[in-house]
């Protein structure tokens, strides 16, 4: 899995990179930035339970890959997506929005007032923009086809550029991909375009120490056609210096403090629940480990996040949930009791989902 994470210049963005992954990385920037990355490990209780149930030589955490993304240069036309990372964005699950909402005068603000709401207008219409282009381009290069095709071929080009003038018009509508209605086949041609609007979104506000969380709705945000954004509030730089500290005393200072869960489970809590993400489990003597998936993925093709061979030879799948083996004690255990059940190809993966694949490779 993995977010872009994306913002006005100077919005905080490498400091919350920093505190998703624990990171060093230089907060200086101002258009001088470079791309950073980062991997995180998805915190998950139940991996500790199942590790000191079966001691195993190797445990492994579902994760996160975050992409520290530079805004485009003063020079720039664009205030936050520069051109030379568009691969990078498009190769993004999907997006983490830093908006600034701290006040300090000795960093300086690209547009000089803090204001959330528009810099997180500002965002997202260039992502909007972004698509557009593509689209334009699309059109023309459609319509070079359709001059150049042969008869038979004609109609399927003409379908395609209709497919592209639909998504382009909703785009000019303020309709972003994520929330136009299409029929499949017009989706898995789009696919081609790799539209960022296609990808979701999760606006994290960058607040003071102080300051109370900020809410999308406490700024009166109006969603207009796109109510599908997940939202987080946190002090990057507070969390970026209580990331770097031993997890004991971490957490003896989230207490004092009075601070809840780290920037990092907050932030992965809503990516999960954003984009629809579950995890299922192996485990074993050799290794106990976590898998993300969509939620309800069909078990053959979770299976093939394990290993292409493991969805080929798929046969069945042995499950049975986190909570009903941990009170069995064993899987043997749970065999006799009748909750370690047996699955096929279509059965939708759910979260906690302990799971053995019987596979013929
Ligand atoms: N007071 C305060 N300063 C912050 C906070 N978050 C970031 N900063 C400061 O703001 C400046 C910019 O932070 P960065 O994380 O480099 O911002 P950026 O978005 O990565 O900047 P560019 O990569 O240059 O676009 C740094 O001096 C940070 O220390 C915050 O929550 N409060
Ligand atoms: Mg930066």
């Amino acid at each position: 899995m993995d977010v872009g994470i994306i913002g006005l210049s100077q919005s905080g963005k490498t400091t919350v990179f920093n505190a998703l992954t624990k990171g060093t990385a230089e907060t200086t920037g101002g258009g001088m930035s470079e791309v950073h990355i980062g991997v995180t490990k998805v915190p998950d209780k139940r991996i500790d339970v199942l590790s000191e149930m079966y001691n195993p030589k190797k445990v492994v955490h579902a994760e996160i890959k975050y992409f520290d993304i530079p805004g485009s240069n003063h020079e720039s036309k664009s205030q936050g997506i520069a051109g030379q990372y568009r691969n990078l964005l498009q190769g993004a699950d999907a997006f983490l929005i830093v908006v600034r909402t701290f006040d300090d005068p000795s960093v300086i603000h690209p547009a000089n007032k803090i204001d959330p709401k528009d810099d997180l207008s500002t965002m997202l219409n260039e992502i909007l923009f972004a698509d557009l282009e593509i689209l334009d381009r699309a059109v023309d290069r459609l319509e070079d086809a359709i001059k150049k095709s042969k008869t038979s071929e004609r109609p399927n080009v003409v379908k395609q550029q209709d497919i592209v003038k639909k998504v382009k018009q909703g785009l000019e509508d303020g309709i972003p991909l994520r929330r136009q209605q299409l029929s499949e086949s017009d989706q898995s041609f789009l696919v081609n375009y790799q539209l960022l609007t296609g990808k979701p979104v999760i606006v994290a506000f960058n607040t003071d120490e102080t300051s109370d969380p900020i809410t999308l709705q406490n700024l009166d945000w109006d969603y207009g056609l796109d109510s599908e954004l997940g939202e987080v509030s946190l002090s990057a730089k507070l969390e970026s210096e209580l990331a770097l500290m031993p997890e004991q005393e971490e957490a003896e200072f989230r207490v004092d403090l009075g601070l809840g869960d780290s920037a990092l489970t907050q932030v992965i809590a809503i990516t999960y629940s954003t984009l629809g993400l579950a995890s299922f489990l192996t485990v074993g003597e050799d290794e106990v480990r976590a898998w993300s998936i969509p939620a309800g993925l069909p078990a053959q093709e979770a299976a093939g996040t394990i290993h292409t061979d493991f969805s080929r030879g798929f046969i069945r799948a042995e499950v049975i949930p986190y909570e009903d083996l941990t009170r069995c004690g064993s899987l043997a255990q749970g065999r006799k009791e009748g909750v370690l059940r047996s699955e096929g190809k279509t059965y939708p993966v759910k979260d906690g989902d302990i799971i053995h694949f019987l596979i013929n490779v």
